[in-house]
């Protein structure tokens, strides 16, 4: 695999991601949990789809309080998942399809059974101690009233130390402590380790949390973050030909432009997730529900386009792990469910910068709906669920929330095919398989070729045979108006339209009879597009400038 392009560019700027959530892909034996060799067993279907890189959710040694973003060992793969000498073959294998593999770090915390956290619980004096970070305390008066993203106060009392430690997630997740410099050198060690190895990439979890100051209440964006950033990137990430990409729910466009900086000084790109936030109320938690105004979308996506265009780099992405299907989210996960999954890929593949699809994102997967709270998993869903039940919230309510935003919609079994547990384990599965997989599975729509998994596939290979895609200016059109998102990319020689109806009702887009000439690369529905938009359709046209 070349370092760089005959133009001097880096490689992952024509890359598509593929993630995958390790517990929910495929399991090999039957344990109902997903594993390394089930992985190794579908590198074919993903080389077939035509991604570049594959981002895997940890697999490290991990009590698994946080399906395993709480690691207990760095240099150790959970034996749940396989061994080490399985991710070397994994490594090798996708390395053979061109596929590079991203392991994911977990750097702001470790788990409370990792072996520093052991040792720093011991006594103050020991070497470990300062690995993490402490207050002293009177048991029940708490240092500040910070609560942790999992519920509850982000401080837990040590009563053989009289201390707490401070904790920005689950009561296992016990911070790491950056102002150490042993700390950054031992995650640093452990980062080359994993280069070694013949990782591709890193995804960088909570990454602008690390450098924090909980006495002053500043978790997010410390004033030695990029300070700690570029030092991580110049002892580890630049000694190789890497993608590295932070999760920054914090992120800006401007300090976006550190983050993904083009002379390479911290990181590829960032995740960052303003359009990720706003259905929901402001100022409250993202279980309270606000009807989405699709301009708000719209002018969000155009502005971090038009902020990082030659400044930095752009991550794109609708799912994730963590996060609602995107056609049950902004699509119709019923009629127009194939319209709709297309035209939000069509959308987001359009734009600049790197694409990300999460697992069954290419199916059109959707959110699912357990009636009962014991079927779910998710430990943020569980602690949420109890926290207000408790404060007095009506169940309804509280499960509607669920339904539309629980981490467990996107971590339900992958659809392989039809059979039990959609192919997904001969077991019993960890979770429960959504009960649409007889209708939505990889196997029917590998067979259909108007499915959205093709429609992926197409978008997958445009983007490498169109420079303009990773390369062009983007121009938002119609800013104004409440059902179309269109713009054009722009490079020297091409212009690329990408033109969309965002809603289940046919819309007037008067561009596309502007662009009556031009070749259609993609669309969603067959015969001509016209200025009369069907729902949810979507159409990629391209013409040379001139
Ligand atoms: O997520 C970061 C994070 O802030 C999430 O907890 C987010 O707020 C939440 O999911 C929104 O619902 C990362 C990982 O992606 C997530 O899976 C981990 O649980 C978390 O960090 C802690 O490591």
């Amino acid at each position: 695999m070349a370092e760089k392009d005959m133009t001097g560019k880096k490689w992952w700027k024509n890359a598509v991601v593929y993630q995958i959530y390790p517990k929910s892909f495929q399991d090999s034996d039957g344990d109902g949990v997903g594993d390394i060799r089930g992985m190794i067993s579908r590198l074919d279907y993903l080389q077939e789809l035509g991604i570049d890189a594959v981002w895997i959710s940890p697999m490290y040694c991990s009590p698994q309080k946080d399906n395993g973003y709480d690691i207990a060992d760095y240099r150790e793969i959970d034996p749940m998942f396989g061994t080490l000498a399985d991710m070397d073959e994994l490594i090798a294998e996708a390395g053979k399809r061109g596929i590079r593999i991203i392991m994911d770090l977990v750097l702001n915390h470790t788990s409370n059974e990792h072996k520093w956290f052991l040792e720093a619980k011991k006594s103050k004096d020991n070497p470990y101690h300062d690995y993490y970070v402490w207050k002293d305390g009177v048991e029940g008066v708490y240092p500040n009233d910070m609560k942790a993203t999992f519920g509850g106060p982000a401080w837990e009392w040590v009563p053989e130390l009289q201390q707490y430690y401070f904790h920005q997630f689950a009561v296992e997740q016990p911070d790491l402590n950056w102002e150490n410099p042993d700390v950054r050198q031992e995650i640093y060690d452990m980062i080359r380790w994993w280069m070694d190895r013949g990782a591709g990439g890193f995804r960088l979890d909570v990454i602008d949390q690390i450098a924090k100051e909980p006495d002053l209440g500043i978790t997010s964006n410390g004033p030695r973050l990029h300070e700690f950033l570029r030092e991580l990137s110049r002892e580890t990430f630049q000694r190789g030909d890497l993608i590295t990409v932070g999760e920054a729910w914090g992120a800006t466009p401007e300090n976006a432009k550190l983050y993904s900086n083009p002379d390479g000084s911290e990181f590829s790109m960032v995740f960052q997730f303003e359009h990720m936030v706003l259905d929901q109320q402001e100022g409250k938690e993202k279980w309270d529900l606000a009807p989405l105004p699709f301009i708000k979308l719209k002018k969000c996506l155009a502005k971090w386009q038009e902020a990082l265009h030659e400044t930095g780099w752009n991550s794109l992405f609708w799912d994730n792990h963590d996060l609602p299907r995107i056609v049950s989210r902004w699509g119709d996960d019923g009629r127009y469910r194939t319209e709709s999954a297309k035209m939000l890929a069509a959308v987001l593949h359009g734009m600049q910068g790197t694409p990300y699809i999460y697992q069954g994102e290419e199916l059109g997967m959707t959110n699912v709906k357990f009636t009962d709270i014991s079927s779910y998993r998710d430990i943020e869903t569980l602690n949420m669920y109890e926290e207000r039940i408790q404060e007095g919230y009506e169940k309804d309510g509280v499960m509607r929330s669920i339904y539309a935003k629980s981490r467990d919609n996107a971590r339900t079994p992958m659809q392989w095919n039809a059979e039990e547990h959609a192919g997904f384990t001969a077991g019993k599965p960890w979770i429960e398989v959504n009960p649409n997989y007889t209708e939505i599975n990889a196997e029917a729509e590998r067979k259909d070729p108007d499915s959205v998994w093709h429609f992926y596939q197409k978008l997958i290979r445009l983007r490498k045979e169109n420079p303009v895609l990773a390369d062009g200016a983007f121009n938002l059109l119609l800013p104004e108006d409440e059902q179309i998102f269109a713009y054009t990319r722009t490079d020297q020689e091409t212009q690329m339209l990408v033109c969309a109806n965002f809603t289940g009702e046919p819309a007037s887009c008067p561009v596309l009879t502007e662009w009556q000439d031009a070749e259609i690369l993609i669309h969603n529905y067959t015969g001509e597009p016209t200025e009369e938009m069907k729902p949810y359709e979507a159409v990629i046209a391209v013409r040379k400038r001139g």
